[in-house]
């Protein structure tokens, strides 16, 4: 018999697939149908949110014979290219960028690649700032201006501490009845926030180092969780950066709600906004009306692709 379910948990070497009010510890069968990311090659054909085709096998377990295509997926290269490119969460409705404050020190740069991945996938993005408690008064400040600039461009930004009760709620209101995914570095909270959203859900969570000011990689594995409030989460383990998969420099522009509103204005339809005369998004910088910090975000993703 076949059945449909839904990837919850996988380790590369076996996946958990939600079936009726249980999960099956699926392998993936040697020879199977998969699908092709624009043929990109990834590390993990099969990521948590895939909807699959299994067998069960007479001991119980089940053979994944087949992956359905995605509504999106969230790909990133990991740092270096080490471990190649991932695929952090399939067919995902809200991607959550987390940061906190500080221990670990907020990245806007993290939060900037990953609004272009979100852009780029078509998947909608959010912006989450956590331990707001262990804010000082330049911290407050900084908040209060990204808040400013990403409302702006469109992209809500949620900020607080994990005690702060309108702070989860505002949470609950965003993950109730949708599919969302946490990713962030390690130690920003991402289980620890899970962890008092929803009594059914016990995450590990993990100190900071006191000599780095990061964590320690607490969460290892992706998993999908279902909210007893209604609808699906999953928590990732923590990724240091980033890195985007499969752009071209041209591109990247179209991805910045603020640069692509201009560049059509640029002298040459390629533009890529960095050396070339007549360049209407360097104009824009100077004028202010594109902040300087998402530009220098903007040059570095050009650089790195
Ligand atoms: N001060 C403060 N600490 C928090 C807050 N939220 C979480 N923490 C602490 O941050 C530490 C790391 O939390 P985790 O939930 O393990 O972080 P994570 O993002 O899941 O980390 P990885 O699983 O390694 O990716 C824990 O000691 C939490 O208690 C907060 O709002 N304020
Ligand atoms: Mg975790
Ligand atoms: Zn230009």
């Amino acid at each position: 018999m076949q059945h449909t379910g839904r990837v919850e948990k996988s380790t590369g070497s076996w996946y958990l697939v939600r079936y009726g009010e249980e999960q099956i510890t699926c392998r993936l069968r040697g020879k199977m149908r998969l699908l092709d990311e624009n043929s990109i090659p990834v590390t993990n054909p099969v990521a948590v949110g895939d909807f699959v085709e299994f067998e069960i096998n007479e001991d119980g377990t089940g053979s994944i014979f087949e992956v359905k295509e995605r509504k999106n997926a969230i790909l990133r290269q990991a740092t270096h290219g080490r471990r190649g490119i991932q695929i952090l969460a399939a067919n995902v409705d809200y991607g959550i960028a987390v940061q906190s404050v500080r221990q670990p020190a907020l990245k806007e740069g993290f939060i900037d690649r990953f609004l272009v991945a979100c852009e780029a996938y078509d998947v909608n993005p959010v912006i989450l700032i956590n331990k707001m408690d262990l804010a000082k008064t330049k911290d407050l400040d900084k908040v209060q201006e990204l808040k400013d600039l990403y409302e702006k461009l469109g992209y809500p930004i949620i900020t607080g501490s994990i005690d702060d009760s309108e702070f989860q709620a505002s949470i609950k209101t965003l993950l109730k009845d949708a599919t969302s995914v946490f990713i962030g570095p390690s130690g920003v909270g991402k289980s620890s926030l899970l962890n008092a959203l929803d009594p059914d859900i016990s995450q590990k969570t993990g100190e900071i180092s006191t000599f780095s000011n990061k964590g320690k990689h607490t969460t290892t594995y992706a998993e999908l969780f279902r909210l007893s409030f209604g609808g699906y989460i999953v928590d990732t383990p923590g990724i240091r950066e980033f890195g985007l998969v499969g752009f071209k420099a041209e591109e990247i522009g179209h991805f910045f709600p603020e640069i692509s509103t201009v560049l059509g204005n640029c002298k040459f339809y390629n533009c890529t906004h960095h050396h070339e005369p007549g360049c209407a998004v360097k104009e824009a910088v100077e004028n202010e009306e594109i902040s300087e910090r998402r530009f220098k975000s903007y040059l570095n993703m050009l650089d790195t692709v």
